[in-house]
């Protein structure tokens, strides 16, 4: 067994199976229309940030065209991002909100 490889193979895969799920970036960007307030309440409500860290990288997106409100598994961003987008456009706002693999 010691020089067939199949223990390296076995651990190999083992190794595989504990990595932790890949992570995506939620991003949210600048455009020329929705309200910094709507921004903040945004990022308050579905990235539970307080108004501080909030308002901190709405200006952050305003000023550099757009950044990072956080990092989860592929299926959580993807829905935090649609329902971002859900909510702007149900508020009539042009903002959007994608998602970025790591
Ligand atoms: N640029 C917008 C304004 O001046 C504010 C804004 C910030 C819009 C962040 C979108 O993701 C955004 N009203």
């Amino acid at each position: 067994i010691k020089d067939s490889g199949v223990l390296e193979e076995v651990k190999d895969l083992e190794k595989q199976k504990l990595q932790p799920p890949k992570k995506y970036k939620v991003i949210l960007n600048n455009d020329d229309y929705t309200p910094m307030d709507f921004v903040i309440e945004v990022l308050m409500t579905f990235f539970n940030m307080d108004s501080e860290r909030a308002t901190e990288v709405m200006l952050k997106v305003h000023h550099e065209g757009k950044a990072v409100c956080g990092m989860y598994p592929a299926d959580i961003a993807h829905t935090k991002a649609e329902q971002v987008n859900r909510y702007a456009r149900d508020h009539e706002h042009p903002l959007l909100c994608s998602c970025e693999q790591e």
